[in-house]
C-alpha cells in the first residue's frame, strides 16, 4: 500500500488499525479510533485482560470517565476487538504500540516489552503498514531499536516496504480519554510524508490539541523532555523547602510571593515525586546523551526528589527525639499510599519508601488511603492509637480533615505535614508537635 493509498484509507475509515497494548494508554487509543469509525484489533499478552475487553468489560481501575461505556459500546458494534494472537495483526494497515517502557535499577531503558511487541508484529507487518510507536522512548530508540527490529523481522525496509513514526502519549490517570482528544500531540514521521499521514490518523481522534508534524527525534525529545523539565521544576521546589527550613523560613509562602514575579512559576515541595511518567522519562532523556556529554542537572534533580521520602522520615525522628522517643516501637499513621492526590494510582509511590523506612527503623505502621482499596477505613480511629501522623498525599478527603478531630484528647503527638494539607497555626493549636516540609521547626 503507498502513503497516499493509506491516507485515502485512512480518511474514509477503511484503513484497518492495530493496537499491541491494551493498558492506560491502549485501551482509550483503541476506544477511539473505533469511535470514530475504524475497524480496531487490540492484542495484549494478558489473557485475562483480554476477556475482560472481550466481554466489553474496562480493565483498568479508578475512576476513567466515558471509558467504561465508550468501551462496551465499542465492543458491542464489532468494531473493536481484543485477542492475545499477534497474527492477528495480519490484515492491519496501521499498527500503534503502547507498551510499557520502565527504566532499570540502573536507570537503563528497559526495552524487553518493546522488543517483544515487535518481533511479535515484524513477521506479519503488512506491506505498506504503518506503524507509531506511542509508548514514551529515549531519543534514538525509533531509528535504532524499532526499526532495525522491523525491517529484519518483515525482510522489508521502512520507507516503503512500510513506514515508520513516533507518536508519544500525553494521558494521564483519571483524564485518559479527556488527554487523548483535547491534548496536542508530536507527530514524529520518518519522512514529512509520513508525518503527514500520521496527522491524517490523528486528526480523527484529537478534537482541540494542535496536531504537530516533525521527525522522529524531535518527537522522543519533546515527550522526554516535558517530562524531565517538570521533575527538575519540582527538584528546585524541594530543594528550597530544605533551605527554608534550614534559614527559618516558610517555603509555602515564600513561594506564593516569589510566583507574584512575572514569568515565575514554583512547583509545590512535597514528600516525594511517584508516578510511572515522571520518575523515569528523564532517564530515558538523559540515556540519548550517553556518555559523550556527562549529564549533571537531570540525575540531581532526580536525587533530591528521592530524597524527600528520607527528609519526611528525618523530621518524623527528630520530632520524635526532642519528645524523648525513638522511632523504633513507635505507631506511626501514613496517611497517603497513592502517588498522586486523589488517584488510586501507587506506581513508584515515596509512600512505599517511606514505609519501609519506617519498618526498617522499628517502627510500628499503618497505612490509610480513601483512593486505594483496602486501605480505607476512618482516618480519624486510625489516628486514635497512633503515636504520630504522617500526611504523604494530599487527597481532597485529608484536605477536609479538622486536625482537632484528628486529636480529641489535645495530647501532644507528632504530626509531620508533607504536602500542606493542614493549616500549621490550626494544627498547632489542635496539640500537634506539627512538622511541615518547608517550614522552620517551631
Ligand atoms: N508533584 C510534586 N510537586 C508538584 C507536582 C507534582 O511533588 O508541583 C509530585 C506528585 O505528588 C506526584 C509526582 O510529582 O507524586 C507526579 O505528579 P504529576 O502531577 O506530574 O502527575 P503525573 O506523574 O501523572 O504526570 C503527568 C504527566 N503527563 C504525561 O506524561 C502525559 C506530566 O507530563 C504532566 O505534566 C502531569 O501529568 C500533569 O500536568 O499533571
Amino acid at each position: 500500500m503507498s502513503l497516499e493509498v493509506l491516507r485515502e484509507a485512512i480518511e474514509d475509515s477503511s484503513a484497518r488499525i492495530g493496537v499491541i497494548g491494551l493498558g492506560y494508554v491502549g485501551l482509550p487509543v483503541a476506544c477511539l479510533f473505533a469511535e470514530a469509525g475504524f475497524d480496531v484489533t487490540g492484542v495484549d499478552l494478558k489473557a485475562e485482560r483480554v476477556a475482560e475487553i472481550a466481554a466489553g468489560r474496562s480493565p483498568i481501575a479508578g475512576e476513567e470517565p466515558g471509558l467504561a461505556p465508550l468501551l462496551a459500546a465499542m465492543v458491542a458494534s464489532g468494531r473493536l476487538r481484543a485477542t492475545s494472537d499477534p497474527t492477528s495483526l495480519a490484515d492491519r494497515d496501521v499498527v500503534l504500540i503502547c507498551v510499557e517502557t520502565p527504566v532499570d535499577a540502573d536507570h537503563t531503558p528497559r526495552y524487553a516489552a518493546l522488543r517483544a511487541a515487535l518481533a511479535s508484529l515484524a513477521p506479519v507487518l503488512r506491506p505498506g503498514a504503518l506503524v507509531v510507536v506511542e509508548s514514551t522512548v529515549a531519543p534514538g530508540t525509533t531509528d535504532h531499536v524499532v526499526r532495525p527490529a522491523l525491517e529484519a523481522g518483515s525482510g522489508r525496509r521502512s520507507g516503503g516496504g512500510f513506514f515508520l513514526g513516533h507518536c508519544p502519549e500525553r494521558v494521564m490517570p483519571g483524564k485518559l480519554l479527556a488527554n487523548l482528544r483535547g491534548l496536542a500531540r508530536v507527530l514524529g514521521g520518518e519522512t514529512p510524508e509520513v508525518a503527514q499521514v500520521m496527522a491524517a490518523l490523528y486528526r480523527r481522534v484529537v478534537r482541540s490539541g494542535d496536531l504537530d508534524p516533525t521527525d522522529i527525534v524531535t518527537a522522543e525529545l519533546v515527550k522526554t523532555a516535558e517530562n524531565a523539565y517538570r521533575d527538575v521544576n519540582i527538584a528546585f521546589a524541594n530543594e528550597l523547602a530544605l533551605i527554608c527550613e534550614a534559614a527559618g523560613g516558610d517555603v509555602w509562602r515564600v513561594r506564593e510571593l516569589v510566583n507574584k514575579s512575572p514569568g515565575r512559576n514554583l512547583l509545590l515541595p512535597g514528600a516525594g515525586v511517584g508516578g510511572h511518567c515522571i520518575t523515569k522519562d528523564p532517564w530515558l532523556l538523559a540515556h540519548a546523551a550517553g556518555d559523550r556529554r556527562p549529564l549533571r542537572l537531570i540525575p540531581a534533580a532526580r536525587a533530591v526528589n528521592d530524597g524527600m521520602p528520607l527528609h519526611v522520615v528525618a523530621l518524623l525522628e527528630e520530632g520524635l527525639a526532642a519528645q524523648g522517643r525513638a522511632l523504633a516501637g513507635a505507631k506511626v499513621l501514613v496517611l497517603g499510599y497513592a502517588y498522586l492526590e486523589d488517584s488510586d494510582d501507587t506506581r513508584n509511590s515515596p509512600s512505599a519508601v517511606v514505609v519501609d523506612l519506617l519498618q526498617a527503623a522499628g517502627a510500628q505502621v499503618r497505612v490509610h488511603d480513601p483512593c486505594v482499596p483496602g486501605l480505607g477505613g476512618d482516618p480519624l480511629a486510625a489516628a486514635a492509637e497512633a503515636d504520630a501522623v504522617l500526611v504523604m498525599v494530599a487527597h481532597s478527603a485529608y484536605r477536609r480533615l479538622d486536625p482537632a478531630a484528628l486529636n480529641p484528647g489535645g495530647r501532644r503527638r507528632m504530626l509531620v505535614d508533607g504536602r500542606r494539607v493542614f493549616e500549621p497555626a490550626a494544627a498547632r493549636a489542635a496539640g500537634w508537635d506539627y512538622r511541615l516540609i518547608g517550614l522552620a521547626a517551631g
